[in-house]
């Protein structure tokens, strides 16, 4: 039996190298809660949660993670054996609703330190026996929105030329059609572009969405509100492109409704939204049961939750090119060593041979970061504040 024996949880502020703006909400500098867990064995790791600071995306946000970690989460694990982490998604959701990006930084905690404890990478104990792990994630990189096409066209460009294999605009009404038509124009009709309106869109914006259709997309991600499938699906007959569901799919049985009502042909994965590994794995054989593509998304992690987002990415149907772009497309100096960066061929490793999450923190550079902290024991439930 393996336990638990302290989580530690951190909160660092770290500004980002330019504002990253969706249609709900800017974002200039990242507040990131931290995990580092310690296990019964004297194993330790890190963890992420990756919720924001404004509960834009989704309901959470770093501070109810924070009370929902410290109150109903952290505890319950405490109570567990964490020896398998494929049961913990079960442990922790019962009598826990929600919460799922608290719950998921503790529970791909627990992959990680299995990965520590059997001396192997993140990415091989994800990997199980599945065939096909690859060693090299194709990256692609996602564009905030602009004040103008101009300024989205610059940024567009300078992307293609770092190598990056996938440039995805975020868009919002009124910032659409002019916005993708300059970025087609000006990358080509072979540039790999795709939109994302972080549920921006109503079904009475059907005829406008349907005016993308002429610029080739590779997708449109989350058009509609998050809980709106059947809705969804009405878009997507009246759409050539494929939709890509984000915010709708929290779990594996979403997932399944996503396919059966045809309510989206690609899914953009994201272990915090999701839960955690356990179910991020559930809707990566399901979708590719299916025939359904899937690629790994982000939520501006630092290099903690990157390497998670790296080791899960490898897996073999994340067959469309990742949002996992390079330390230094967020940072000027992110919180891990070596920091996480991408080759000219767009392509970023996976650290496969190194136990672990693959990277090192920089325990000063996360110290100087740090603006609140507090440990939680299966003895004292806050011991520190
Ligand atoms: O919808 O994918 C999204 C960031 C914050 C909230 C939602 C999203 C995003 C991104 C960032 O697109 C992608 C990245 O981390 O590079
Ligand atoms: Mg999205």
């Amino acid at each position: 039996m393996t336990r638990l024996d302290r989580v530690a949880l951190r909160e660092i502020r770290l500004p980002l190298k330019e504002p990253f703006r969706i249609s709900s909400g800017v974002v200039t500098e990242r507040r990131i809660c931290l995990l580092e867990l310690r296990d019964t064995d004297g194993q330790t790791t890190w963890a992420e949660c990756v919720a924001g600071e404004q509960p834009n995306y989704s309901a959470e946000t770093i501070d109810t993670a924070w009370l929902a970690l410290r109150e109903w989460i952290v505890p319950r694990a405490f109570d567990s054996d964490i020896g398998d982490p494929a049961r913990l998604y079960a442990v922790l959701s019962r009598g826990v609703c929600g919460h799922n990006m608290a719950k998921a930084a503790v529970e791909m905690g627990c992959w990680a330190l299995a990965a520590v404890r059997e001396g192997v990478s993140l990415a091989r104990v994800l990997g199980g026996t599945r065939e096909g792990t690859r060693a090299a994630i194709v990256t692609g990189i996602s564009l905030g929105i602009q004040a103008t096409p101009a300024e989205l066209v610059e940024r567009a460009l300078r992307a293609r030329a770092d190598g990056f294999r996938k440039i995805k605009l975020k868009i919002a009404p009124g910032m659409d059609v002019p916005f993708v038509a300059a970025v087609r124009e000006a990358l080509g009709p072979d540039a790999a572009i795709m939109a994302d309106a972080n549920s921006s869109y109503t079904p009475a914006d059907a005829a406008h969405l349907q005016a993308l259709d002429r610029y080739g997309l590779i997708m449109i991600e989350q058009p509609l509100a998050r809980d709106d499938l059947l809705r969804h699906a009405a878009l997507q007959r009246l759409l050539a492109t494929p939709l890509c569901l984000d915010e709708s799919i929290t779990d594996v049985d979403r997932a399944a409704d996503m396919i059966e009502l045809g309510a989206g042909r690609i899914i953009n994965i994201k272990p915090g939204r999701v839960g955690g590994f356990a179910q991020a794995l559930a809707i990566h054989d399901l979708a590719a049961q299916h025939g359904i593509p899937v690629w790994c998304g982000g939520m501006l992690e630092s290099g903690v939750g990157r390497a998670y987002n790296v080791a899960l990415a490898s897996l073999p149907n994340f067959s469309l090119p990742s949002d996992l772009s390079p330390s230094s497309r967020y940072w000027e100096r992110d919180v891990v060593t070596p920091e996480w960066t991408m080759d000219a061929d767009g392509l970023v490793h996976v650290p496969l041979d190194v136990p672990g999450l693959g990277v090192a923190v920089d325990m000063d550079r996360i110290d100087y970061l740090t603006v609140r902290r507090q440990v939680l024991s299966p003895r004292a439930r806050a011991v520190a504040a």
